[in-house]
């Protein structure tokens, strides 16, 4: 892609914003960075070192003498700046479809509501494995938190991407095109941004493979029935190989269609001369890993892994090692007998759902935060049979509060630290203390990341 001399707009000044601005200042475009808000005393400098022109507090009317503009994945459709740019017939990118103009190396997109930080983690680490051995490198990049114009100019074709993808980075794909692409599940969430419509939020994630073809492979998980519906039995509409995984056996009187799947407590990949066991999952689920939507990220990432041509040692080796991901269900400490997990990274029913499931005793759960449309009827039951007491945070707490009244034992908090107390009181060894959130944290914090430091210091600090 020749950006030598184009005028470029980049809305949003957050970590994407700025990696676009000086990946494209780079490539000899003339950017300008806008910001709504302010920027930073330290990104300031850095932006006037490296002579990126920028404004604060305001979109001004420059940002539309744009020959293209690029869009931050926080910034809603309906943000009055969109609409103006659209209005003018400005096209706008994400800063992931940008990058992957400029990118030599193979990638490897992973998309879903749950686990594409876990799985794409994972196919990292196997990456990484590999590339010690082939002599290439695997770089994590994407909503995973390192923005991908930050690092594809290191990247050489043997290297290879892994991206995780959010459906807000999709949107503004058009032709983004990853070797291997993964959709790890798809359930309610961000509905608040896809007008409460699933097909919508599902179509921004299907973009992943609008634009894959000959060799390129398409990974889906075969347990998710948004998916299956979707796949199953059409592998001749869609012009890419495609390589279900699951856990469960194909529903009644379906053709089972797995290719990596769980038989019994072993992983196995099925091919053309036959079934191979690689490993069972005694080999990695461990404490700071744990639960059964683990073994569906592990199944994820082993078929994207086998799509890439990675030999089972690799695989084999980079699993038994995991030790999970910080704030995804984060063993944190084990105070008189009970056990404090920091899941910070759940903003969605969903997630919440899960790690509640892989808590092998009674929970006592810490939720709540800005609310994304929840509706918690689907985890009523579970909530009234594992968790003895649910401690409710942040802007959602009265809806909390509300919902789950007469279901299960309730306190109200006034922060994360007073919700650590509360639990502290009342837990008793053998429990187990949950932050869960199951909502995004911009209420009272400034990510997710910020939200799980702020509960493992507050644990830390917990008299023993
Ligand atoms: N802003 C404007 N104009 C507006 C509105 C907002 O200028 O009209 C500004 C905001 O003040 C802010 C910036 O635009 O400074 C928006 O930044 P951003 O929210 O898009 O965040 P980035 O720092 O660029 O981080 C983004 C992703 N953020 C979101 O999708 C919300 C990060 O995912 C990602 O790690 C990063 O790019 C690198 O690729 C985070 C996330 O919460 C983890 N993702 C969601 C999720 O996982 O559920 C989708």
């Amino acid at each position: 892609m020749d950006v030598t001399g184009k005028r470029v707009s980049i809305i949003g000044a957050g970590k994407s914003g700025i990696a676009a601005a000086e990946l494209l200042k780079r490539e000899g475009a003339e950017v300008l960075l806008s910001e709504l808000g302010r920027i930073g005393e330290k990104e300031v400098l850095s932006l006037q070192e490296k002579q990126i022109r920028f404004e604060e507090a305001g979109h001004s009317e420059n940002v539309c003498d744009a020959d293209f503009c690029i869009i931050s994945p926080g910034i809603p459709p309906s943000a009055l700046v969109v609409k103006t740019m659209q209005a003018r017939g400005i096209p706008l990118y994400s800063e992931i479809e940008i990058a992957s103009c400029f990118c030599k190396a193979r990638i490897v997109g992973i998309t879903g509501t749950d686990g594409k930080t876990t799985t794409a983690t994972l196919v990292h680490r196997i990456c990484e494995e590999d590339g010690l051995q082939q002599g290439y490198r695997s770089y994590s990049v994407g909503n995973i938190g390192v923005p991908f114009a930050s690092m594809v100019r290191e990247m050489n074709s043997a290297d290879v991407a892994v991206v995780e993808l959010s459906s807000y980075q999709l949107e503004r794909c058009f032709t983004f095109r990853p070797d291997v692409a993964v959709l790890t599940n798809i359930s309610p969430d961000h509905l608040d941004r896809y007008e409460h419509d699933m097909q919508l939020y599902a179509d921004a994630k299907f973009r992943i493979f609008m634009n894959q073809s000959g060799n390129d492979t398409l990974v889906y998980n075969s347990d998710d029935s948004l998916l299956r519906a979707h796949f199953s039995g059409a592998a001749d509409r869609f012009p890419f190989s495609i390589l279900p995984f699951g856990k469960e056996p194909a529903p009644e009187g379906g053709v089972d269609r797995r290719l990596v799947l769980l038989d019994g407590d072993s992983i196995v990949v099925r091919q053309a001369s036959g079934e191979e066991r690689l490993l069972g999952t005694s080999e990695f689920l461990k404490k700071s890993f744990r639960g059964r939507h683990n073994i569906s990220n592990v199944l994820a990432a082993v078929a994207a892994a086998r799509a890439l041509g990675i030999k089972n040692d690799s695989i084999c080796s980079a699993l038994r090692e995991f030790r999970g991901v910080e704030h995804r269900q984060e063993f944190v400490k084990t105070i008189n007998g009970a056990d404090w997990v920091n899941d910070s990274k759940a903003t969605n029913i969903n997630a919440m759902r899960q790690a509640i499931e892989a808590v092998p005793s009674t929970a006592l759960l810490i939720a709540g935060g800005r609310d994304k449309g929840n509706d918690y009827d689907s985890i009523a039951d579970l909530v009234r049979n594992k968790v003895s007491l649910l401690i409710a945070i942040g802007e959602s707490k009265a809806k909390i509060a509300s919902f789950f009244d007469g279901i299960v034992a309730l306190k109200v908090a006034a922060s994360l630290e007073e919700a650590v107390l509360f639990a502290s009181e009342a837990v008793l060894p053998g429990q187990t203390v949950l932050f869960s959130p199951g909502c995004a944290s911009f209420d009272m914090f400034k990510n997710f990341e910020e939200r799980g430091q702020c509960f493992k210091q507050c644990v830390h600090r917990l008299p023993l």
